[in-house]
């Protein structure tokens, strides 16, 4: 061996040597085996400080193979404060791709003694240079756990020689976009919290400047922060947006629990509003999840009744509002809403028969609408559940940009392409985000002067229900159509197909659930009664046919 081959060899050896050395501080318990699921390893926080340190190791590996900074947050976004969990983020600031996801179970759930096995097996598998450098920007939630679970990850990768950075306290979509930054050289933006509030806060002075007369009544807006990082987060935004925007916050965290009572899955979920919230008839409200990456709106009428404007109201609010700039512009750019089996039926028929925009079904999880949306001009996906954003196309960026310098362009034309050039400035492309998306729509109910109620009104959602069936096994149920068909177990399928003819203006599927150890079921039908009733109906075949255990699914009336 040639003597730089030794010392190579050598350090090798020292870096496997202080990877074994520092993970016996955080070991893995015996027997304990988890799934890197829909959206990172979830569970209670007791069991995961080893994944932690693992997957420091992993977003290292990650970074000095595709050569860019990665990104580890610690958060379990809408699950109880006792819970927590990591997502690793790739170099655009987009989610792990699927066969990382691979490796990140394979690392989890290595026995204390063959981690360092796994992780050359990794490297093997990769062809990953060990020499090159590498790079992970670390951030966290509020949670209490969050603290020493960061600590982990931060161990993880300088016991590789990785570099990190630590952002501490952000929501996880500020994290995606200190990724993206930094992968860009600054292109997207600057690197920091501060660069995040001063890029979205200009593009939404910007907007409402083109929305005249506002009122401090139409600039209020009731925020839920869910206890927690979006709270936090949002009081720090508020001086640069001017008083353009009059934030009332409710659940900061000062002393209610995360999540709970409160939150955009608690307002979806239980379709009332969150405690501690004093809303007036018709005020505009918004709640956001433990970490900021989803949003939903409600306002109650003047007969008490709560209103909710989920995430297919908000792609509509927002797709709409972009095809009309769009034709006001002359730009002939193909726009899209991606959405996934949940998405109200109302709303994919408003939007195909009445808007004309092309509308696309994923299966469940953000990663399959945001790839879905990168297939088109302008993309737009939301979950109905609030998780989303807006994709624009190099190419449509691109015209847009030289439109905006176009001197020949008349004065519609110009008005138009510099409120999408905004548009896209404030949008948060990396992932669906609750304080860009709050901004976004804010300023295009500002810009088209709509209230909360006006916005409702554009079209009326079929009545729908949820639940959740407790089965052996939950893998026996196999769905095909982006989840809207059962291919197993055998007869569930038509069993369905046979109920929903029962009811008018009926669908029903049921799926697996990513995160949960159940089956999903939802229905929605032209009257509550029929679209509970045909819930019901459908737990019940799914509870006989798929193996389910416990109590048999009682009606709900
Ligand atoms: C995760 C997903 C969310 C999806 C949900 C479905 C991300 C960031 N989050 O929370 O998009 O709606 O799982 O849960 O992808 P389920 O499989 O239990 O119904
Ligand atoms: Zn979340």
């Amino acid at each position: 061996m040639f003597i730089h081959e030794k010392m190579q060899c050598f350090s090798e050896m020292a870096q496997f040597e202080e990877v074994s050395q520092k993970s016996k501080l955080h070991p893995k318990p015996e027997g304990l085996t988890l799934q890197y699921g829909t959206a990172g390893f979830r569970t209670h926080a007791k069991h995961l400080d080893h994944i932690m340190f693992r997957m420091g190791l992993l977003a290292t590996l990650r970074s000095k193979k595709t050569k860019s900074t990665i990104g580890v947050m610690v958060t379990a976004s809408h699950n109880p404060e006792e819970d927590n969990g990591v997502k690793l983020i790739d170099p655009m600031g987009e989610m792990v791709t699927a066969a990382w996801e691979g490796y990140a179970t394979q690392l989890a759930n290595a026995e204390q003694d063959s981690l360092l096995k796994e992780l050359k097996d990794i490297i093997k598998k990769e062809d990953i240079d060990m020499s090159e450098p590498a790079s992970v920007y670390v951030g966290k939630d509020t949670r209490p756990s969050s603290a020493s679970l960061s600590q982990a990850v931060l161990d993880g990768v300088s016991s590789l020689g990785g570099k990190t950075h630590d952002y501490g306290l952000v929501t996880t979509p500020q994290l995606h976009y200190m990724v993206c930054c930094c992968n860009t050289h600054g292109c997207y933006g600057s690197p920091t919290v501060e660069g995040y509030y001063q890029k979205l806060s200009q593009a939404f002075l910007q907007l409402t400047q083109n929305a005249l007369n506002r009122t401090d009544d139409q600039k209020r807006l009731l925020v839920d922060g869910a206890n927690g990082i979006g709270a936090l987060k949002m009081r720090e935004m508020e001086p640069f947006l001017r008083s353009e925007l009059q934030v009332v916050l409710s659940n900061d965290g000062s002393s209610g629990k995360l999540n709970h009572m409160c939150g955009a899955d608690y307002v979806k979920v239980q379709q009332k509003a969150p405690q501690g919230m004093n809303m007036g008839v018709g005020e505009r409200c918004c709640s956001f999840d433990g970490d900021a990456d989803r949003i939903v709106y409600y306002y109650t009428d003047s007969k008490g009744c709560f209103h909710l404007l989920d995430g297919d109201k908000i792609a509509t609010l927002i797709s709409t509002y972009l095809k009309e700039l769009l034709t006001q512009a002359g730009l002939n750019l193909q726009i899209a809403v991606v959405q996934t089996a949940y998405a109200n039926g109302s709303s994919t028929r408003y939007l195909e028969d009445v808007m004309k925009v092309t509308v696309c079904c994923t299966k469940t999880g953000v990663k399959h609408l945001h790839h879905a949306a990168q297939e088109y001009d302008i993309g737009v996906y939301f979950e109905a559940n609030g998780h989303g954003t807006v994709l624009f196309s190099k190419a449509a960026q691109k015209q847009i940009q030289e439109l905006v310098k176009d001197p020949n362009a008349n004065d519609e034309r110009k008005r138009a392409v510099k409120l999408l050039e905004s548009t896209i400035n404030l949008i948060n492309q990396t992932v669906g985000d609750a304080i860009s998306d709050m901004l976004v729509i804010e300023a295009v109910l500002a810009i088209r002067g709509m209230s909360a109620q006006d916005w409702d009104a554009i079209y009326t959602d079929l009545p729908n229900r949820q639940l959740k069936v407790t089965v052996s096994d939950r893998r026996v149920i196999d769905t095909t159509d982006a989840e809207r068909r059962a291919v197993s177990p055998e007869g569930l399928q038509d069993t369905i197909d046979t109920l929903v003819k029962k009811y008018k203006s009926a669908r029903s599927f049921v799926r697996p659930s990513g995160t949960e150890d159940v089956v999903r079921v939802y229905a929605e039908a032209d009257t509550q009664e029929s679209a509970d009733s045909l819930a019901h109906e459908v737990s019940l075949a799914v509870y006989r046919l798929a193996g389910g255990i416990g109590d048999e699914p009682k009606p709900l009336h």
